[in-house]
């Protein structure tokens, strides 16, 4: 028997990081459909967020990508977060979006290219000094499209090389966070493209460093519960970039294509003691909207996370370990599926009305008027990420 008194208590701790970038206008290399009243500065992406948690009270923060977040003034962002009732999250530096990384950033055959690079990773420090920020997070489009084009084993040298550039300027509570993923932009060799690679780099950069798991970026059928399992054995899971996919990196909705991986990952992630605040693994959100509306898309993601955990934490330890230890492959298999199809519904409905928000975050939203509100005021919406 699970302690529910308990579950709940473990719930109200939940605290998931929403991307910025979630909030403005982003699409396929095919399109980009605008929206009304999609942010036209960091601050009212941040007031988009703020939004986020007001309903469902459980997203304290946001992540910031930069530049696409560029402001002059760092620490008066961190203050207008502060009185919207969330805060500066994780700092994503963004080499991948200027022409002079054509042929990568970090791992660039041209030393002027990868101390541009470098240079824009030590001023995302500069900013997380400015916000508060703990985790800087790094992914490199960095790669090659054709055999031959360069020297796989130079650039990982030259990925070490700034790595360890950037480790020797952080300050003693902050950590890279290194994000691998399998292709895309490149597409013939990746110079992050698996865990094995984020951790041999993190291994050796020590105990600042610690490898994300995005679950839109691995091969199709690989086993994500397992790689989690594995890095919070070794200590070096540093967090997460949540969303769904279909194909490859599609960037959808939480716990959208397959509710049941989310589950058996955050059962990995309890029972690895990884959701203890101590463990200190970030839980964020990385995903784009692209035809539907991106604060409710936000939070639905939200609210599939929460239920994914409340499953995770449901589980019957005591009976899954006797039944694991009996070599009962049917009863373990079944304590764990009993915690799956629980409809944690009603539980995490009457949680909220206990901590004074609606039990029905989706709904209470919709009828706030926000969305109205801002379509009207918010007028020639930016546009971040892939189309800016
Ligand atoms: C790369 C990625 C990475 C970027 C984000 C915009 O696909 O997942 O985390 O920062 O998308
Ligand atoms: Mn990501
Ligand atoms: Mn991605």
């Amino acid at each position: 028997m699970t302690d529910l008194g308990a579950v709940k208590s473990a719930l109200r701790q939940q605290a998931i990081e929403l991307p910025s970038w979630a909030f403005a206008n982003s699409g396929t290399r095919f399109k980009v459909f605008a929206q009304k009243g999609v942010p036209r500065t960091p601050q009212e992406k941040i007031a988009d967020a703020a939004q986020v948690h007001a309903y469902t009270g459980i997203a304290p923060s946001v992540a910031l990508h930069i530049p696409w977040d560029a402001v002059e003034d760092y620490a008066a962002l961190a203050a207008y977060a502060a009185e919207q009732g969330v805060r500066v999250g994780t700092i994503n530096a963004n080499v991948f979006q200027d022409d002079d990384y054509r042929l990568g950033s970090v791992t660039n055959p041209d030393p002027a290219v990868r101390r541009k690079a470098v240079d824009h990773l030590l001023a995302c420090v500069d900013v997380m000094d400015a916000t508060g920020s703990r985790d800087l997070k790094l992914w490199f489009a960095d790669g090659t499209n054709y055999p031959g084009q360069d020297d796989i084993r130079a650039r990982q040298d030259r990925l070490a090389e700034a790595l360890v550039a950037v480790r020797d300027r952080l300050a003693p509570h902050q950590r890279i966070l290194l994000e691998y993923k399998l292709f895309e932009p490149a597409f013939y060799t990746t110079d992050v493209p698996d865990w094995g690679t984020a951790y041999a780099h993190c291994l050796k950069l020590g105990e600042q460093a610690q490898v994300v798991v995005d679950t839109g970026h691995h091969a199709p059928g690989t086993n994500i519960e397992f790689i989690v399992a594995f890095l919070l054995r070794e200590g070096k899971l540093g967090g997460f970039d949540f969303n769904s996919r279909f194909y490859a990196d599609d960037d959808l909705m939480v716990g959208a294509a397959d509710p049941f991986q989310l589950f058996r990952i955050m059962h990995e992630v309890v029972r690895g003691g990884g959701y203890d605040p101590a463990a200190g693994i970030a839980f964020m959100l990385d995903q784009c909207h692209n035809i539907e509306a991106k604060i409710p898309g936000q939070i639905r993601s939200v609210l599939n996370a929460q239920e994914a955990t409340a499953k995770a934490l449901l589980v019957d330890t005591a009976a899954l370990e006797a039944a694991q230890r009996a070599g009962d492959v049917l009863g373990a298999n079944a304590v764990l599926m009993d915690a799956y199809n629980t409809d944690v519904r009603p539980l995490l409905a009457e949680l909220r009305a206990e901590d004074g928000l609606d039990p029905d975050p989706m709904a209470a939203f919709a009828r706030s008027g926000y969305l109205e509100r801002i379509a009207a005021e918010r007028v020639g919406g930016q546009q971040a990420g892939w189309g800016a």
